[in-house]
C-alpha cells in the first residue's frame, strides 16, 4: 500500500470513530457545562450538630453560600481553563505558577477557598473524642503536649490581621507546626499539609461572637473531630492527603 492511501485509510477511520462518539461527547460536554466540575459536597454531620459552639445559622450560611461561591467562581475558570480541573487540588495549588497569570490570583483565591473550606468541614464533627496514638504523640514532641498546642494555636489565630486561618502544618519530614495563612492562602502552597487549620474570617463566627474572636477561637476546640484528624495525620505522612 502507498503511503498515500495508507493515510487516506487512517483519516477515514479517524473520521468513523469521530463521527459515532460525537453525539455522547457533546452531551457530556453539555452536563459538565451546566454544573462544572467542582461540587459542594454536604455536609457529613446537620447545620445544627455543632450548637452551641458554631450555630446553625453560621454553619447554613458558610457552607452553602461562602464555600459555593468559591466552587461557583471555580467553576467559571474551569470553563475556559479545563486543566484546573484535571489534577487533584493539592497538585495544582502547589504548583500555582503553572497556572496562567491572567487567572493565577483568582484561581489562587477560590480553590485556597474551596481546599481550606472542604478541610474545615472535614475535621469537625459532633463527639469529636480525644487525640491517640501517633498525632497524640507528635502534639506532645512537635508542639509541647495538648495545653501548650491549643494555648500558641488560639494566640496565632488571634494574631491573624484581617481575614486568614491558623493551622496545624504537616511538613515534607512529617513535622506538626502551627501557622498562619492570609486571606485563602494553604499550607499546600508551599509544599506542606493542613493536618486541621481553623477559619478565622469573621463570617466563622461573628454571628454569635461578633467581635469575640478569642471566645470563638477557644470554644471551637468542642467541634474538633479528632478521628479525622488522625487519618488526616496518617495520610500526611504517606504523601496521599489531597486537602
Ligand atoms: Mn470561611
Amino acid at each position: 500500500m502507498s503511503s498515500l492511501s495508507r493515510r487516506r485509510l487512517m483519516v477515514a477511520a479517524t473520521g468513523l470513530v469521530a463521527t459515532a462518539a460525537a453525539p455522547r461527547l457533546l452531551f457530556a460536554q453539555a452536563a459538565m457545562a451546566a454544573a462544572g466540575p467542582f461540587k459542594l459536597e454536604p455536609l457529613a454531620y446537620p447545620a445544627n450538630a455543632l450548637e452551641p459552639h458554631i450555630d446553625a445559622k453560621t454553619m447554613e450560611i458558610h457552607h452553602d453560600r461562602h464555600h459555593q461561591a468559591f466552587i461557583t467562581n471555580l467553576n467559571n475558570f474551569a470553563k475556559d481553563n479545563p486543566q484546573l480541573a484535571e489534577k487533584p487540588v493539592g497538585e495544582v495549588l502547589g504548583n500555582l505558577g503553572a497556572v496562567p497569570e491572567a487567572i493565577r490570583t483568582g484561581v489562587r483565591n477560590s480553590m485556597g477557598g474551596h481546599a481550606n473550606h472542604t478541610m474545615f468541614w472535614q475535621i469537625m464533627g459532633p463527639n469529636g473524642g480525644k487525640p491517640e496514638g501517633a498525632l497524640l504523640a507528635a502534639i506532645d514532641s512537635d508542639l509541647g503536649g495538648m495545653e501548650k498546642f491549643q494555648t500558641d494555636f488560639n494566640a496565632a489565630g488571634g494574631r491573624v490581621f484581617g481575614s486568614g486561618w491558623v493551622f496545624v502544618t504537616v511538613g515534607k519530614d512529617g513535622k506538626l507546626a502551627i501557622e498562619t495563612r492570609p486571606n485563602q492562602d494553604n499550607p499546600m502552597m508551599d509544599g506542606k499539609r493542613a493536618l486541621l487549620g481553623n477559619d478565622v474570617w469573621e463570617h466563622a463566627y461573628y454571628l454569635n461572637y461578633q467581635n469575640r474572636r478569642a471566645d470563638y477561637l477557644k470554644a471551637w476546640w468542642n467541634t474538633v473531630n479528632w478521628k479525622v484528624v488522625g487519618e488526616r495525620f496518617t495520610a500526611a505522612k504517606a504523601g496521599t492527603l489531597d486537602v
